[in-house]
């Protein structure tokens, strides 16, 4: 074990967007200098002005730039760079750039790439966190390769039950399965789906939970073998798997209910040896029994609402771990306080959910108290069509949610962005709605509100969205 702290002088972050400016903010903090690549269509965000060093690695396409491991790697080699923060998405989660990136002897500000890899495999991962004493689902414990096979586990199961891919996560190459008779034709689809999404077409089968709850605890790992967990985030307000909102603490955890949760998830990722920031998700069943789902080796989005209720800086803690220092904290230091709520920001319509990129005419963030927007765009700004739309994340926090939803409310009506359309309409609706200010949503609270406000969009039955009418 080396005794002598790696020290950071300079940091290439290999992301664009808001997730790269958050990274430079904390970068600054800790006194790191930091370099910023970017792709041709790039060159006015704001990553590109608040680094230090920044530098062109391709065109437009993220397979030739932000995918683009030479040019990366060469960059970081030309500015000599102690480490490379791979932000979320991207080479976030591919244990083959984090190999690289040892064998170039840059750190790859993350976990150790055995454990990406073994993530990465949701079949292998259920059955690690399961030996490592979390609770999943009754399922298979190896890819289901016929349908006999599948038939027979279903039926010990018991229906329903639904199809995920290996390789998977986002909801791809997934077939919820009422009945028997239907189950060769969703094994089929979603192998199908999934060997083309993935390259890999093995899938599993698991128990179908119904209105479950998706609950989030972010963890932090030393290299030592030290581990605490930061709480929760209720990440229940997704469509088609995009998560729109998100909030800490859930509204629904009982503090007895989030220590167990947490002390589930600690008590795994100190087995497998986890070092880095990390998430364990759960599905959370209407009795409150939890199940563990997947593992996300990154920081993520949502992100910013445990910052608000912890005062943890999560890059800051992600960059000490990978400079080799020790957590310094255990959980009797963790304190939750109030209530955080993220509203993800998107150039879409925030009707047909239909991109909407383009030049930023006018542009107000809000301010004033517990208020936090992390942002890559300006007022003259023009948003590439090339990249996932969110452009913008307005973090709020206040002492109960009743104060943080109200708190919400002014500062979306504050924020102007003309030009092009935002989902703020849609954030602004859900902050008045009942269900919503009741704290009673589940996976389905999306699909309800939709079909409640008269949304153009109707799903049909493969989960499919089509214009209605
Ligand atoms: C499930 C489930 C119910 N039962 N697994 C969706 C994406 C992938 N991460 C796993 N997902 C689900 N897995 C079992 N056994 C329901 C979902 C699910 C879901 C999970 C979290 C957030 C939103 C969701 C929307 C639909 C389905």
């Amino acid at each position: 074990m080396s005794t002598a702290p790696r020290k950071f002088k300079k940091i290439l972050i290999a992301n664009r967007g808001e997730i790269a400016c958050r990274i430079i903010w904390t970068c600054k903090e800790m006194g790191i200098r930091t370099v910023a690549v970017h792709s041709d269509v790039d060159r006015d965000s704001l990553h590109v002005r608040f680094a230090d060093e920044a530098a062109c690695i391709g065109p437009a396409p993220s397979a030739q730039s932000y995918l683009n491991i030479p040019a990366i790697i060469s960059t970081a080699e030309i500015f000599n760079v102690d480490a490379i923060h791979p932000g979320y998405g991207f080479l976030a989660e591919s244990s083959y750039f984090a190999e690289i990136c040892a064998a170039c002897n840059i750190k790859f500000i993350g976990p150790p790439a055995p454990i990406i890899r073994l993530m990465g495999d949701k079949v292998k991962a259920r059955r690690a966190m399961a030996e490592a004493g979390l609770t999943v689902l009754p399922g298979s414990p190896d890819p289901v390769t016929s349908e006999e096979e599948g038939l027979k586990l279903a039926r010990e199961i018991g229906f329903p039950v639904i199809v995920k891919a290996a390789g998977g996560g986002g909801g791809r190459g997934m077939r919820i399965v009422q009945a028997p008779e239907e189950l060769g034709k969703a094994l089929e689809a979603a192998s199908n789906e999934a060997a083309a999404a993935f390259k890999d077409g093995s899938v599993y089968i698991e128990r179908y939970v119904q209105n479950p709850r998706h609950i989030e605890i972010q963890v932090l790992a030393d290299e030592y073998g030290d581990c605490i967990h930061l709480g929760e985030r209720e990440c229940s307000i997704q469509r088609r798997h995009q998560k729109l909102l998100e909030e800490a603490p859930s509204p629904v955890l009982s503090p007895e209910l989030r220590n167990e949760m947490g002390d589930a998830a600690v008590a795994a990722c100190k087995k497998l040896g986890y070092a880095s920031a990390g998430t364990v998700e759960f599905l959370l069943d209407e009795d409150n029994k939890f199940y563990f789902m997947e593992m996300n080796t990154r920081i993520q989005v949502e992100h910013p609402v445990t910052e608000m209720v912890t005062l943890a800086d999560i890059v800051r803690n992600q960059i000490r771990i990978a400079e080799g220092e020790r957590l310094g904290y255990t959980q009797d230091d963790l304190l939750i306080v109030g209530h955080a709520i993220e509203c993800r920001i998107n150039a879409e319509n925030p009707e047909t959910f239909a991109p909407s990129p383009g030049l930023i005419t006018a542009f107000n963030l809000p301010g004033g108290p517990g208020v936090r927007v992390d942002t890559y765009v300006y007022a003259g700004y023009r948003v590439p069509p090339f990249y996932d739309s969110m452009i913008a994340k307005v973090i709020v926090h206040a002492r109960t949610r009743d104060l943080a939803i109200a708190r919400m409310k002014r500062a979306l009506e504050a924020m102007v962005i003309e030009g092009i359309k935002t989902t703020i309409p849609l954030h602004l609706k859900i902050m008045d709605d009942p269900r919503f200010k009741a704290g009673d949503i589940s996976t389905n609270f999306m699909e309800h509100f939709l079909t409640q406000n008269g949304s153009k969009i109707a799903k049909n039955r493969n989960g499919a969205v089509a214009l209605a009418g």
